[in-house]
C-alpha cells in the first residue's frame, strides 16, 4: 500500500552527474572524478569483528558519492548535500583527534591517514563534495560509506592505484578504520569498511577478522523465491555512544581474564569450564554471544554452500535472541520489527549492525514482502512510533570510481 515507505534504489550514473555538477557549483572548477562506496547489511556475525571473529556482510546499492579534485591549498574542504549548512574547511596539518568534529571527521580521518602513509605522494590539498543515498543513523553503515568514498578519492588523487586489487583495497580499509578510530574517535571494528571496499555484487563477503582473509560467498535469495527485507526502525542509533565502546571494552576484559588475545580463541576452542570462570551476569553472557555468533556464521556459510537458503531463518532468529538477551544491544523497535515480521511470514529475522536502534533484516518469501512490510509499518503506527522505512537488499558492488 502507499502508506509503507520504501527507500529508492539509486541510479548511480545519474547521481554521479549530479554530484559532479554540485562540485562545479561549489568550487567553480570541475571535479577530477567521482568515487562511490556502498552501505551494507551484515547477514550475520554481529559484534564479532573486534573480537577477531567472522562476519558476513553484503553491500547495498545505496551509496555515498564523493566528487573530488586535488588542490595546492594545504586544506581539506568538504561540502555535504545532507549537511548543506555545515561545510568543512580545515588545514591538512590541523586534522587531529576530534578535529574536525561531526561528520567531517570521517572524511578528514580517511584523508589524514592516507596523507600520512609513506607510500602516498604529497597531498597538497583536497576539495570534495559528498552526497549519499545511505540512510544516516540507520545501522546501514553510512559512516563507512562516507570514509571509504573519501579514501578512494584521496588515494587515487595521491597517485595510488590501490583500488585495483584486494591487497591495495585492504590497505584502504585499514586507513579508513584508523581514520574513524583516531580522528572521528569511534571505536568501530572494521566490518563496515571491509564491506564497503570488498563486497562483490551477487555475493556475501565472509570476513575473517583474525587474519583479515576474505571469501566471496554466492548469495542469491531471488533464485529461491526469497527476498532480504531491510526494516529501518528510524529510531536514533549511534555507536560513538558509550554502549558500543562499553561492549568492546568488556570483551577485552573477558579476553584478559581468559588469558587469550581475542575471544576468537575461545570460539575456536570453547571450554565450558573456562566460561564458568567469568562473572555470570556481566561477562559470561557477552562471551557466550560472541562464541555462539561465530558458530552461527559458520553454519550460515555451510547452508549457503548446500543451497539451503530457507534454512537460514532459524539462525537469524537465534542471532537476534543472542544479541537481545546476552549481548543486550537490541532496542524495542528492533524487537517489534523482528517479531512482527516473523508473524507476518518471514522465515527469520534479526537486528543488523551495531544495534541500539537502526535496522533489522528479514528473510521473506517474495510473495509475502508487501504483507510483512505493511504489518511492521502498522505495528509502529499503532504504537505511535516514527514510521519505519524499507528496502530490499540486493548484494551490490564495492566502492569504486564512477566517472
Ligand atoms: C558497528 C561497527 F562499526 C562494526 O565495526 C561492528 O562492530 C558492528 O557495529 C557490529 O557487528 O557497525
Amino acid at each position: 500500500t502507499g502508506a509503507v515507505r520504501w527507500y529508492p534504489v539509486p541510479d548511480l550514473g545519474a547521481r554521479a552527474e549530479q554530484v559532479a555538477a554540485a562540485f562545479q557549483q561549489a568550487y567553480g572548477a570541475p571535479a577530477t572524478g567521482v568515487w562511490a562506496a556502498p552501505g551494507r547489511v551484515n547477514l550475520i556475525g554481529e559484534h564479532t569483528d573486534y573480537n577477531g571473529g567472522l562476519c558476513l556482510p553484503i553491500a547495498l546499492p545505496q551509496s555515498t558519492l564523493a566528487a573530488a579534485r586535488a588542490t595546492a591549498t594545504g586544506r581539506l574542504r568538504v561540502r555535504s548535500a545532507q549537511r548543506a549548512g555545515e561545510p568543512v574547511d580545515v588545514a591538512l596539518d590541523d586534522i587531529a583527534p576530534g578535529r574536525p568534529g561531526g561528520w567531517g571527521g570521517y572524511v578528514a580521518g580517511a584523508v589524514a591517514m592516507l596523507a600520512a602513509d609513506p607510500a602516498a605522494g604529497p597531498l597538497g590539498g583536497l576539495d570534495i563534495v559528498v552526497d549519499s543515498d545511505v540512510p544516516v543513523g540507520s545501522g546501514l553503515s553510512s559512516s563507512a560509506a562516507l570514509s571509504c568514498s573519501a579514501v578512494l578519492a584521496a588515494a587515487e588523487l595521491a597517485g595510488l592505484s590501490w583500488a585495483d586489487d584486494d591487497e591495495g583495497r585492504a590497505r584502504l580499509v585499514q586507513l579508513a578504520v584508523r581514520g574513524e578510530n583516531v580522528i572521528a574517535q569511534v571505536p568501530s571494528g572494521g566490518l563496515d569498511q571491509a564491506a564497503a571496499l570488498h563486497c562483490e555484487a551477487g555475493h556475501a563477503l565472509l570476513l575473517d577478522c583474525a587474519d583479515h582473509s576474505l571469501e566471496q560467498v554466492p548469495f542469491d535469495v531471488a533464485a529461491d523465491g526469497l527476498a532480504l527485507l531491510v526494516m529501518d526502525t528510524r529510531a536514533e542509533h549511534t555507536h560513538s555512544g558509550n554502549e558500543y565502546a562499553a561492549r568492546r571494552a568488556a570483551c577485552e576484559e573477558a579476553a584478559r581474564e581468559l588469558r587469550v588475545e581475542t575471544l576468537r580463541e575461545v570460539a575456536d576452542d570453547p571450554v565450558e569450564a573456562t566460561l564458568a570462570a567469568l562473572d555470570e551476569r556481566e561477562l559470561r553472557p557477552l562471551v557466550r554471544h560472541v562464541v555462539t555468533e561465530i558458530d552461527r556464521v559458520r553454519q550460515v556459510c555451510a547452508l549457503l554452500d548446500e543451497g539451503r537458503l530457507p534454512d537460514l531463518g532459524p539462525l537469524f532468529d537465534a542471532s537476534h535472541a543472542s544479541l537481545r538477551d546476552d549481548y543486550r544491544v537490541s532496542a524495542p523497535g528492533l524487537d517489534v520489527a523482528v517479531e512482527v515480521a516473523r508473524s507476518a511470514g518471514a522465515l527469520g529475522a534479526r537486528m543488523t549492525g551495531g544495534g541500539f536502534g537502526g535496522s533489522a533484516i528479514a528473510l521473506v518469501p517474495v510473495g509475502s514482502v508487501d504483507d510483512v512490510a505493511l504489518a511492521v509499518h502498522e505495528a509502529f503506527v499503532e504504537r505511535g512510533w516514527v514510521e519505519p522505512a524499507f528496502l530490499l537488499a540486493e548484494p551490490s558492488s564495492p566502492g569504486r570510481r564512477l566517472r
